[in-house]
């Protein structure tokens, strides 16, 4: 069986987003064949999309796992569930959100998944936690993590102090 290096991103911007991000990393660290190895800090961000909602809470991880990309997918939208996944509209308020950044170095094109995720490029609140944990990280296709922070025009991310 294989392993491989994944980082998942996470943000929540409805019911206490810190405790929504802490009880998600509880989740990924107890799922089999899983080993949570680094998570970076809680950083606070404008929403990207509607202005008319609250700042989210956004972090990284990184596991190691033996998961196949799919069932690792399935598994992040059964703790989506059960911590209750609300979306409200189209880009708009998130009880909590977890997407697959990255999967070792696979590029996946399913229909249910993307990897690397399609944005990954031109979000703050995942390249600049992201360089926080994999400092020099290598996006397949896209480059430097630093490198793609560089292109960034603004960024509105505080860390939680
Ligand atoms: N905006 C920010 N800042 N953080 C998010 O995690 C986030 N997630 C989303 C949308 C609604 C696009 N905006 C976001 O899904």
């Amino acid at each position: 069986m294989s392993t491989n290096t994944v980082y998942i991103g996470l943000g929540s911007n409805l019911s206490n987003p810190v405790e929504q991000l802490n009880t998600a990393m509880k989740s990924i660290a107890l799922m089999p064949f899983t080993q949570l190895i680094k998570r970076s800090s809680f950083y606070s961000s404008k929403p990207l999309g509607p202005q008319d909602q609250p700042d989210f809470i956004n972090a990284v991880c990184e596991i190691e796992t033996e998961l196949e990309a799919e069932d690792l997918l399935k598994r992040l939208q059964t703790i989506e569930l059960e911590q209750g996944r609300i979306k409200k509209r189209h880009w708009g308020e998130r009880l909590i959100d977890l997407d697959i950044l990255l999967f070792g170095n696979n590029l996946i094109n399913s229909k249910d998944l993307v990897v690397p995720h399609s944005q990954i490029a031109l979000r703050d609140f995942v390249l600049i936690p992201l360089s926080e944990i994999a400092p020099g990280l290598v996006i397949p296709n896209k480059g430097k993590v630093e490198n793609l922070i560089s292109t960034l025009t603004d960024s509105y991310l505080m860390p939680l102090g």
